[in-house]
């Protein structure tokens, strides 16, 4: 009991970090629920949910891989694919689709899909996110009720903090989720010495888990009776002054100290490995990663925590014109929040937007799992979907901020996650579709390889989700000019899952166009053949790949064949009776139709295919139009990248209020209902796609792509595409990224850019659009290095051609001096 630890000096309370009300989310009140108060803290692999309690301290945990199904499940694993050989399944559904045009979702599941168990929303084996337990601090002689209570998070640095007073001392806890040290740690101080006292204990969410306390250190320890995955916690628990003391039931008390601190770790034995999914026992990792946090001091442990948040965080700028009271607690500013014209509603926008930075890094960082439909926070062991990783729109959702906002390194765990899905979609190609090559994944799937199918009707049937996977890999590579990466990593998924759809288009009897079927546009209307969202999923594939290929300089055997496939593929855009852009390949759009998946736009958004100012783009307004400003969270989000891509700022922005007004719970959580968190992903997205814009090809040849360049495919960088006029007085930004390695940064005046700053990375011909740069009378700028020296530049029809060099920084300033 009398460890080292109990001789360190005191460290003095935490002052606050330099956080401004834009990075600040703070509450005066304890979190009375889960879902709409708690604060999330994470370090990708960890999470915890922070109560704020003041008699009572709860972090609900998560340890990301905790999940039951796969192998070892007592429902059976088989990955979705079909337990045995259907021979002509798939081609009878589309030859009854060619006969009649079309088939009901309920037929075609009962053919293709692979049986549920009796109860809805249970795939057998497929398994749930768990939730890990909570851990307590239950204080002794809290005051009730205290006197000065505050409950914050800090995005900047990333630490939770909650304070009070018993009108005689100020007492203070503070939280954060460290990535370098693999803990979560707390502090419990008080501004008097001798006046921390505190039980700490940890009730699991799993049956049969033995909790015991020895030297200050909790351990826990259990398997998940479903699949026998083993799971392991830790806390230690230090103290200044004071004593110590175990219980026999497992728990940590701590009398009169000056201060203390916790560190927390868990593990579990899975592994992403095919077939089996399981690794080393957790206890060795656990151990030294609680035993290592344990020898550092509180303050070297909390400073080599928020230098490596502040490394990823702190990376992005934004003005939008915020300023909100200084002491307005967050739920009072989004329950004022109008969407209208005042620098509080920037001000809520502002920390929506950083908010939305500060969940990707906290669900997401490399050496776990990707962020799932509730990033890495759950407090149910049946949580809504399996808390799982759908592929109709929201995994890939929850990654579209990460490389416009500077976050490459989170997007890492959904990279091998794509690779790990190749081995067991390989698989599933073979066993469902004959095919030799290629990999496939359908509309659901889980930690362990789940690449096939279940039988929900309306949500089962998802084939080209590979397509649109991989082109998070190739973004990669076009924010980051990586070849390295795109050769060894992107290109051969995206190679992969290209063969598979050159083995298995079909030739429309229609057109003799190749389509997918049957197809299923998300998540309504009947199957039919070459369904607009799977048609131009498959295009940006054979795109890219071809694309790619070319960057390579590498397969010219298959690049043929693709650019064959390409020339042959129905493109998925047409304009129907209404004007609106079809859905489906048959004219079926209802205009009174505001479902939520307004899939066939894809094209616009994440896809790249409409260009704004089109026929295609207008068609794109008015089926938008249509579909309303309702919707779930992610619908809303989505809406907002929509309307930015259409260049209609002032729409981007009512999507945004709309988010806020009715999709946004006072901890600034997403909800679907219930909580979704793909939602906060991309309204964080469609904030800097209204800002920032760099998805169109500068280089045309005939064919909807470009050819690559002598420095790879060239993109036109867009300035401010959709600036809104809520935001249009003045503000600036810095640190967003564009295709072709450029990190950017604006300040502008009256909805007009008034300097851009652009470095560049790997030193590609910058071609930067804005009215800046518009003819016929171009308004005075100049071009100038980081040195100040001028900068040889080209201007032509409002672009801006700039060849740069990899490292250099280069500014263009409106005005002639
Ligand atoms: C998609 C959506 C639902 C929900 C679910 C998790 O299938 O249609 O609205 O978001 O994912």
């Amino acid at each position: 009991m009398s460890r080292k630890y109990t001789r360190r000096p005191v460290v003095a309370a935490p002052t606050p970090g330099p956080a401004t009300t834009t990075h600040l989310l703070r509450y005066d009140k304890p979190a009375a629920d889960w879902e709409r108060e708690a604060l999330p803290i994470g370090n990708g692999a960890l999470g915890a949910k922070v109560f704020g309690g003041v008699a009572r301290d709860q972090l609900q945990l998560n340890e990301k891989s905790l999940w039951t199904g796969g192998p070892g499940s007592a429902e059976g694993y088989d990955h979705g694919d079909w337990p045995k050989p259907r021979p002509g399944a798939i081609t009878g559904v589309r030859e009854i689709i060619d006969q009649k045009g079309a088939m009901d979702p309920g037929e075609v599941s009962r053919r293709l899909g692979n049986p549920r168990y009796a109860t809805v929303g249970k795939v057998p084996g497929f398994g749930d996110y768990q939730n890990f337990g909570d851990l307590f601090l239950d204080i002794p002689g809290a005051p009730a009720p205290p006197t000065a209570y505050r409950r914050t998070l800090d995005l900047a640095d990333a630490v939770a903090t909650v304070s009070y007073s018993d009108g005689r001392t100020r007492f203070t806890r503070e939280y954060f989720a460290s990535h370098p040290g693999g803990v979560i740690a707390g502090r419990v101080c008080a501004d008097r010495p001798g006046e921390v006292s505190f039980t700490l204990s940890f009730n699991s969410a799993q049956p049969g888990t033995s909790v015991t306390a020895k030297d200050g250190r909790l351990l826990i320890r259990g398997a998940l009776a479903d699949n026998g995955l083993r799971y392991e916690g830790q806390a230690q628990v230090l103290t200044s002054g004071g004593t110590r003391t175990d219980t026999d039931d497992g728990r940590v008390v701590v009398t009169g100290a000056d201060s203390a601190t916790f560190v927390f770790s868990a593990g579990t034995d899975y592994a992403a490995i095919f077939p089996g999914y399981r690794g080393d026992d957790p206890h060795a990792r656990v151990t030294a990663a609680v035993d290592r946090a344990a020898e550092l001091t509180y303050s070297d442990l909390r400073r080599a925590h928020v230098a490596d948040h502040r490394a990823l965080f702190a990376r992005v700028r934004l003005d939008i014109g915020q300023h909100a009271p200084a002491a307005s607690p967050t739920d009072e500013l989004l329950a004022s929040y109008t969407g209208g014209a005042s620098p509080a509603d920037r001000a809520l926008e502002a920390l929506y937007f950083a908010y939305g930075r500060y969940l990707l890094i906290a669900s997401s960082r490399p050496g776990s799992l990707p962020a799932n439909l509730q990033g890495v926070w759950n407090n149910s062991n049946t949580p809504p979907w399996n808390a799982d990783y759908h592929t109709n729109i929201n995994v890939q959702m929850n990654y579209w901020p990460a490389e416009p906002t500077n976050l490459a390194e989170t997007v890492h765990p959904y990279h091998a996650f794509i690779q790990d899905l190749r081995a067991p979609g390989r698989r599933t190609a073979r066993s469902m579709f004959g095919a030799e090559e290629g990999w496939v994944v359908h509309q659901n799937t889980n930690p362990f390889g789940f690449t096939g199918v279940h039988d929900w009707p309306t949500s089962f049937w998802m084939p080209e989700a590979n397509g649109w996977l991989v082109q998070q890999l190739y973004e990669r590579y076009l924010f980051g000019r990586d070849e390295d990466f795109l050769r060894r990593t992107a290109y051969p998924a995206m190679k992969e899952a290209a063969q598979f759809w050159l083995a298995n288009l079909h030739t429309d009897p229609r057109d003799g166009k190749l389509v997918v079927s049957p197809s299923y546009s998300p998540e309504q209307g009947d199957f039919t053949a070459g369904a607009s969202m799977a048609q131009q999923i498959v295009h940006d594939l054979l795109v890219n790949v071809i694309e790619a290929s070319e960057v390579l300089d590498t397969d010219d055997e298959f690049r043929t064949r693709a650019q064959a496939a390409l020339a042959g593929l129905d493109a998925g855009l047409r304009i129907g009776s209404w004007g609106q852009l079809q859905e489906w390949k048959a004219d079926l759009d209802s205009r009174t139709n505001t479902h939520r998946h307004v899939s066939h736009l894809f094209a616009l958004h994440p896809g790249r295919q409409i260009e704004a100012g089109s026929a295609y783009a207008d068609a794109a307004r008015v089926s938008l139009t249509a579909r309303g400003d309702g919707g779930t969270g992610w619908s809303k989000a989505w809406k907002i990248n929509f309307w930015a891509r259409l260049r209609d700022g002032d729409h981007a922005a009512k999507m945004l209020a709309e988010q806020l007004k009715s999709s946004t719970l006072p901890n600034l959580w997403d909800t679907h209902p219930p909580f979704q968190i793909d939602g906060n992903f991309g309204a964080t997205a469609g904030i800097a796609e209204m800002l920032l814009q760099s998805h169109e090809r500068h280089e045309r040849d005939g064919r909807d792509g470009g050819p690559a360049g002598p420095s790879g495919p060239g993109v036109i960088v867009d300035v401010l595409p959709a600036l809104p006029s809520a935001w249009a007085e003045h503000g600036s930004y810095d640190g967003l990224r564009a295709r072709g390695d450029f990190t950017v940064g604006v300040d502008w005046r009256r909805g007009a850019a008034t300097e851009i700053r652009i470095a560049s990375g790997s030193g590609v011909t910058a071609k930067l659009r804005s009215p800046l740069f518009a003819s016929p009378h171009p308004a005075p700028f100049r071009v100038v290095r980081g040195d100040g020296k001028p900068a040889g530049h080209v201007v032509n029809d409002g672009v801006l051609t700039l060849p740069t060099r990899a490292g250099e920084r280069y500014r263009i300033v409106a005005g002639r001096q």
